[in-house]
């Protein structure tokens, strides 16, 4: 898993990454941070930025904390705070309590973009580039209805409340799945955590015999209730959509134990997060709020430019 530096991104990024000119010393000056360290979707979105740094012969800096928390990401936006690049793209681990460090990185002079994570409040920052996470939750409902039949039972598990992306992703499939018919039986918290996860899917069944269907909001809670249904021996039978296309969800794609994936483009998000950053730098018109449209993978299309679209290096 990559932590920090561009050099070693690099070598994670399909087709080498790079290409463009080597920054100067007067170069502009990029950081990312992250949600969370060694997470291939935030890999995957840096390998989109650095390219679009480099090619514009930006310095650019990857930073990732160790969990997704305030608790270790605010210490790393303080010390961007004290470093003062011209530029930083920060995924804020919560919606709340990052505003005031991001405010702090915003009075140094340093231009802001949110990327894939927002904030409640985004004053002074200067455009947000995310998925259309409401979009993808609805998404994830019509597919569990087709997959299950529609009418049955089914599981939400969450990541953790008070991050923008994840609280949309759940809302959007809640509210589908009502207007469906599918009874959401419970929404579940898990965070990083495969494992709870896992335990999670365990009382779950345990509860609701008739379970037909789970959503996991991130890949973290799709590989955890593989897991759980593998032990209880209901792979295939209760249905699983997982969102993002981490090389391992798509090895269980591939392998039929999650049917669906809704996928982000990651890259994307990456590349027109620098965009903005250096269209706030020149002083040139914000996009405002960006929003990337999800992609839904199945086994059968895996192999289509749409699909290939939305996968995520390791
Ligand atoms: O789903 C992504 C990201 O979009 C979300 O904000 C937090 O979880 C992930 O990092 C899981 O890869």
């Amino acid at each position: 898993a990559l932590t920090l530096g561009s050099a070693m991104l690099l070598t994670a990024c399909a087709g080498g990454g790079g290409g463009g000119q080597s920054p100067s010393a007067e170069a502009v000056s990029l950081t990312f941070v992250a949600g969370v360290k060694g997470d291939p979707f935030y890999i995957t979105m840096a390998c989109g930025a650095e390219q679009a740094a480099l090619a514009a012969g930006v310095d650019f800096d990857f930073q990732a904390p160790n969990t997704f928390s305030p608790t270790d990401q605010v210490p790393i936006v303080d010390a961007v705070a004290a470093a003062a690049p011209d530029a930083l793209l920060i995924a804020p681990t919560d919606a709340a309590s990052m505003f005031a460090p991001i405010q702090r990185v915003i009075g140094a002079g340093t231009k802001v973009v949110l990327v894939d994570t927002t904030l409640e409040d985004d004053e002074g920052t200067s455009a947000s580039v995310k998925t259309d996470d409401y979009a993808g939750g609805v998404e994830a409902a019509r597919e569990l209805a087709e997959l299950t039949g529609g009418s049955g039972e089914v599981l939400l598990i969450n990541f953790l409340p008070g991050v923008s992306t994840t609280d949309a992703r759940g809302k959007g499939f809640v509210d589908e799945a009502a207007k469906l018919g599918l009874t959401v039986v419970a929404e579940e918290f898990a965070g990083t955590d495969v494992e709870k996860a896992s335990q999670i899917v365990d009382a779950s069944l345990q509860r609701h015999p008739d379970l037909a269907g789970i959503f996991t909001t991130t890949d973290y809670g799709a590989q955890g209730t593989v897991t759980s249904l593998r032990n209880a021996d209901a792979l295939r039978d209760v249905k699983v959509v997982g969102f993002d296309a981490s090389p391992v969800m798509v090895e269980e794609l591939r392998a039929g134990n999650i049917q669906t994936i809704v996928s982000q483009q990651a890259r994307t998000i990456g590349e027109l997060g620098v965009e903005e950053a250096l269209k706030a730098l020149r002083g040139e018109a914000s996009s405002g709020t960006l929003e990337v449209p999800t992609i839904t993978i199945t086994e059968e299309d895996l192999e289509s430019p749409d699909a290939q679209a939305g996968l995520q290096v390791e």
